[in-house]
């Protein structure tokens, strides 16, 4: 096995596929990658041993995959790009850390993650109040004269850049947290810029569309394109000490319409997601997506974590199925749980529960915080980055959430299918994927404290696995049709 091990390192080294057929033993019909993370943190996506099939004529595994049987694509995984993160990043890192960081978290060779959200105004994760029309109280501007892409949004711009030059696969969803405080009725007036409390003004439907579509325009002239936008995050919620607007389903597909026709007329493919909300009011999702004149406009549905469960995803999926379902986020907190059990609820939820619920992305809350929580102007004074960024030296520790997405990220690719495997065996669940290119993925999850040994198979072949207690494993092979060829991770 080291010597199987050891050619594929050095194989992977030279980029190219070499036929492995001279490395095989006899019988054997290929061989399986193996990425592990275990809970006690002994190992964290380390390589283990490649695995090699064995021939069986009617393997009697506890793990079946079906590639014949598809679902979804998936879109990827990551997190949101806060001003914060941003801030984090240019100011308390110097160059080697940053070039690092964006390595291990877009490279290839990092979590590979693609998919990033970007507040489309201030949050509570943000460094000031802001939006791009920010005007004194009480003036207004209708016509948007004072629009201009607020420097706290330039300020991430050549970090974006740099993310989407270490991942082809990158993609943007925006999220506005408030429109302008002026488009808005009982917000709290001067206070924070009106971005506090208080709703859409019904006047200005067709003013905030014009100025969603001037923001995603002015991310496109810098090449910086937007694949989706949700108009608000977490509509049926008013914080009282951070910028929120709330939004009643009426007024979101009002919106979507708005918006839906602003985008048309610009040439914008823009996709809208409404909702952006948790699963446990996903009744709401499927208010706004009743109103049969807003609902060609609408994209699909995107869904957070902070109540109720994941299956959800399922009957707004069924309510209305040609609509896609995205997962847009999820925080940890540091008051709450260890990595281990962290690792398992997020792996066994937001990865399995997600992707088997027609889950299109994974992602999480912020992608930085530093080792306090902060910076943030209010809302979750506790929450943990996917990484934290220690705001002295500038060092990083990867969270629980980085091997959550690295665990996918590593072995699913933008466009790959979720394909059918069999659902649990013991204290293991599991879920597969087919690539693009045929590679196949499966990740498998094990949350009791004993190890599990698992047998899984494709066609008429099986390999054989034990999964240490409290452990997440990815698994990537090719499609046993083709010839027995290396591949790259
Ligand atoms: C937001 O509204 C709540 C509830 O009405 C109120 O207590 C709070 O003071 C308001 N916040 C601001 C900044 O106006
Ligand atoms: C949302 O806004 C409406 C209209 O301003 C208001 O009646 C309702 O109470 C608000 N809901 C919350 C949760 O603040
Ligand atoms: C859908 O929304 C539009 C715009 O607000 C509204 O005019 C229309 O009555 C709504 N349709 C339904 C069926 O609710
Ligand atoms: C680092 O963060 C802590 C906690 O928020 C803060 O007290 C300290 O001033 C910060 N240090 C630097 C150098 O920014
Ligand atoms: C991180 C960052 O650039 N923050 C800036 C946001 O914008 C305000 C002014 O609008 C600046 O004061 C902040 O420094």
């Amino acid at each position: 096995m080291k010597t199987l091990r050891t050619l594929l390192f050095s194989l992977s080294i030279a980029g190219h596929a070499i036929s492995l057929s001279s490395a095989q033993g006899a019988g054997n019909t290929g061989f399986v990658t193996v990425l592990l993370t275990t809970g006690d943190k002994q190992s964290l996506l380390a390589d283990q041993d490649p695995l090699l099939w064995y021939p069986s004529q009617n393997p009697q595994a506890n793990f079946v995959i079906d590639t014949s049987k598809t679902y979804q694509t998936m879109e990827g995984a990551g997190a949101s790009f806060t001003d914060s993160a941003a801030w984090l990043m240019k100011e308390k890192m110097d160059g080697a850390q940053r070039s690092a960081l964006i390595n291990d978290l877009f490279g290839n060779t990092g979590a590979n993650l693609n998919y990033v959200r970007i507040p489309l105004s201030s949050c509570d994760i943000s460094t000031d109040d802001f939006t791009s029309d920010d005007i004194e109280y009480p003036g207004t501007d209708p016509k948007l004269e004072q629009f201009k892409l607020n420097t706290n949004h330039s300020f991430s711009l050549p970090l974006l850049t740099a993310m989407r030059n270490a991942n082809p696969n990158f993609r943007l969803v925006g999220s506005a947290w408030s429109a302008p405080g002026w488009m808005k009725v009982d917000n709290s007036g001067p206070v924070r810029k009106g971005l506090i409390n208080g709703t859409l003004n019904s006047e200005y439907f067709d003013v905030y569309a014009a100025y969603l579509t001037k923001l995603i325009n002015a991310y496109e002239i810098r090449d910086i394109p937007f694949d989706a936008i949700t108009m608000q995050n977490e509509p049926a919620f008013t914080p009282d000490n951070y910028p929120g607007m709330n939004l009643t389903a009426e007024q979101e597909a009002t919106l979507a319409l708005a918006v839906g026709k602003a985008f048309q007329k610009k040439g914008l493919k823009t996709k809208i997601l409404v909702h952006d909300h948790n699963w446990d009011i996903a009744y709401r999702a499927i208010r706004v997506l009743e109103n049969d004149t807003a609902r060609p406009y609408i994209y699909g549905v995107a869904f957070h974590c902070y109540g109720g469960d994941v299956s959800a995803q399922s009957t707004v999926k069924a309510a209305y199925p040609d609509k896609e379902i995205y997962f847009t986020e999820c925080s940890g907190v540091f008051s709450s749980g260890t990595f281990s059990s962290n690792l398992m609820w997020n792996v066994n939820n937001l990865v399995i529960g997600n992707t088997r619920n027609w889950g299109r992305t994974i992602m999480f809350w912020s992608l930085a915080l530093d080792q306090t929580g902060k910076p943030n102007v209010g809302g979750c004074q506790d929450c943990r980055g996917v990484v934290t960024i220690n705001n002295v030296t500038g060092e990083v520790t990867k969270n629980e959430e980085y091997f959550t997405l690295a665990h996918f990220g590593r072995i699913v690719n933008k466009g790959a299918y979720r394909v059918d495997s069999t659902e649990s065996y013991q204290s293991v669940r599991s879920v597969a994927y087919l690539n693009p290119d045929k590679t196949r993925g499966l990740i498998l999850c094990n949350d009791a404290n004993q190890a599990v040994s698992v047998s899984v198979s494709e066609g008429n072949r099986v390999f054989y696995y034990t999964m240490p207690a409290n452990s997440v494993a990815s698994f990537r092979w090719i499609d046993p049709n083709t010839k027995q060829t290396a591949f790259m991770q």
